[in-house]
């Protein structure tokens, strides 16, 4: 076997790497170093052997888990034509033209994004998508778009898998050549929890499209166009991607005393986004809030109000997500979000498998091979148990979703945060307290980022036993949480309607807030002079995409690039190894290179010595090896 290198890299040796193409694999020029890299890879083991991953708090060594089958496909086939192929076809106005005339019902997998961002905390590493992907991709090739990227795998990716976030686009997109690849980006806040400077949104849009990324779903978290226009403008002008933009549902249209999020209000919204010359609308219902005869209304009158195709998102929280997809569907929404069965429902997409089957000999259906899309729901089901720490506890769907208005992809979150702060006990008080929290700020659109600040007043109240009318009648001896101050400061932007007046006062304890684009108020970045310090501070071979990386994230930018000089590339290694370490006698098997392995042997760990330090002896490609590890415990 031979390692992927720049002399067996297709597109190098087809001759068609740009400049960017080189300044983006720096893999591909690097000469193995068979022996340090085992050695970290070792290294990590080891480690994980010793002490764990410090990501997994709870685990039962005595676990099984099944082998995930791969659904058989032909490697040597080429790719059905797909969306994306189309969409080059027919440039952007044909395409969406295609869209809205054509009759079936279009559905996006978001099996690589939300559904596990939503169900596993965003833990699912790269290594399991690429199993499946090309496969997937040859069987599936029908599918709108598959949305495998943004909202939290961004900082995930790095954070806790150790994961270039890039890499994992470039290799989906080698494995998905033909099929749309969509994400989710938060306007202005990047995919991040804050808001960047405009020529930072505008070159991470760019390097996204570049690097795979064909429909951009661009939302803000207050539902605030300004937020999202920069967005918009940069998918319309410097790329070919279609720039999808979103209303994010929140309230009930149909309830007579909600005043505020009304009928009108969202058609207003789309007509804007519309007149800003989105190329699709997405009716975003982060929390699965739109009811099915709601999602009737609003689609019908959607449809009469704009001309773009529209794309409705929700999660299945309630459990009755899959009826609102009819109604809509019998109203003429254009394409839905569906997770593969065995991620999909509760706080996941409705299910993929059983949506299609229930089109079946309808005028609108879409034809599947449902026999085989359940195959790859077999895998994911057997893959899911390598990531059951990161479940979120949720059995069955709950209308009390109607109560709190949490976001299915903040759901699977509280509970560890609940965890860590040690209030797992109160976790009723904190689904409480979020909904005081909403009415406290003047009941406003919860999603990424807005939701983290309601989250974290949330727990901010349950952990000191506070009140409503503690807040407002002591809030001024209170120290109110950084995300909570920074968002009354107009650092997320303005809500509909306006801050509550005195809540902000007492809050900012007499800072002047602003009321225009918190991005107005930021330095653009220098890229040229501080991509320089960038490489100078880290080292010479790092690219504009791990620079990009480092802007928005800094220190999770650091942590990651030093856990890397140290452990070396980690995303090679088995889910469970990564997670779990290996017990004695245990061989794996890592693919450290396209058609290239090493075997890795435990052989046993030692006790430890006076300084705590134990030896875990190792065989890589038969040779014994032996890593010494400090003990934490
Ligand atoms: C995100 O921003 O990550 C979301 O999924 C919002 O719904
Ligand atoms: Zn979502």
């Amino acid at each position: 076997g031979f390692l992927e290198n720049v002399l067996s890299n297709k597109t190098f040796y087809r001759g068609l790497a740009t400049v960017s193409f080189i300044d983006n694999h720096p893999d591909l020029f690097e000469i193995p170093r068979r022996m340090d890299r085992g050695t970290k890879t070792l290294r990590y083991l080891a480690n994980v052997i010793v002490n764990g991953n410090s990501d997994v708090k709870e685990m039962d060594p005595n676990r099984s888990f099944r082998l995930p089958k791969v659904p058989d496909f032909d490697k040597y086939s080429s790719y059905p034509e797909g969306t994306k192929d189309k969409l080059t076809k027919l440039g952007r106005d044909k395409f969406i033209d295609w869209l809205k005339d054509n009759p079936k019902i279009q559905y996006t997998d978001t099996t690589f994004r939300d559904a596990h961002q939503s169900l596993l905390a965003t833990r699912v590493r790269t290594l399991d998508m690429l199993k499946v992907a090309e496969g997937f991709a040859k069987n599936h090739p029908q599918v709108f778009s598959m949305e495998v990227w943004g909202g939290a795998t961004f900082d995930v990716a790095m954070r806790f898998l150790h994961e270039d976030p890039w890499r994992r686009l470039q290799r989906i997109r080698e494995a998905v050549p033909n099929i749309l690849l969509q994400m989710l980006l938060r306007g202005s806040n990047g995919v991040g929890y804050k808001a960047y400077p405009d020529n930072l949104i505008e070159k991470f849009i760019e390097a996204s499209w570049e690097n795979g990324i064909d429909v951009f779903r661009i939302f803000d978290s207050l539902n605030w166009l300004e937020a999202m226009k920069v967005s918009i403008r940069t998918v319309r002008e410097r790329t070919e991607a279609l720039a999808e933009a979103a209303i994010s549902y929140t309230g009930d249209i149909l309830d007579p005393n909600n005043k505020k999020y009304t009928l009108q209000y969202y058609l207003d919204l789309a007509k804007q986004i519309e007149d800003e010359g989105a190329h699709i609308l997405a009716v975003k219902d982060m929390a699965g809030l739109l009811k099915p005869f709601a999602a009737q209304k609003l689609i019908t009158e959607l449809k009469k109000a704009i001309d773009i195709p529209i794309h409705l998102h929700t999660h299945d929280t309630s459990s009755i997500q899959s009826a609102t997809y009819l109604k809509a569907i019998e109203a003429g929404v254009d394409v839905v979000d569906v997770a593969l069965s065995a991620v999909s429902g509760l706080t996941s997409q409705p299910n993929f498998n059983s949506v299609v089957a229930y089109m079946e000999n309808q005028p609108r259906n879409l034809e599947f091979d449902i026999h085989s899309l359940n195959e790859y729901s077999n895998y994911w089901e057997d893959v899911r148990e390598f990531y059951y720490p990161f479940e979120s506890g949720l059995k069955a769907g709950t209308a009390e979703v109607y109560e709190h208005e949490i976001p299915g992809g903040q759901y699977s979150n509280l509970r560890p945060q609940a965890i860590a702060l040690g209030l797992e006990h109160k976790f009723e008080d904190i689904k409480r307290n979020y909904a005081i929290v909403n009415e406290l700020f003047g009941n406003i659109v919860k999603v990424t980022p807005s939701s983290k600040v309601v989250g974290d007043m949330a727990l901010f109240m349950t952990s000191n036993n506070l009140t409503a009318e503690d807040i407002e009648s002591n809030g001024a001896a209170l120290a109110f949480p950084e995300s909570v101050v920074k968002f009354f400061k107009g650092d997320l932007g303005q809500p509909f309607g306006g801050f509550p007046k005195k809540l902000q006062e007492i809050i900012l304890k007499g800072e002047k807030p602003f009321t225009d684009r918190p991005n107005a108020h930021l330095e653009p970045v220098n890229f040229h002079l501080e991509f320089e310090t960038f490489q100078q501070k880290f080292d010479s071979s790092l690219t504009m995409l791990d620079f990009i990386s480092y802007l928005l994230y800094p220190k999770v930018f650091e942590d990651f690039y030093n856990h890397k000089q140290l452990y070396g590339e980690v995303t090679h290694l088995p889910t469970l190894a990564f997670f779990y370490g290996m017990k004695n006698n245990e061989e794996i098997i890592v693919e450290i290179g396209q058609g290239k392995t090493i075997i890795i042997k435990m052989l046993f760990v030692s006790a430890p010595n006076e300084d705590g330090i134990r030896t875990v002896t190792f065989e890589l490609n038969g040779q014994a090896r032996r890593i010494e590890v400090r003990d934490n415990s």
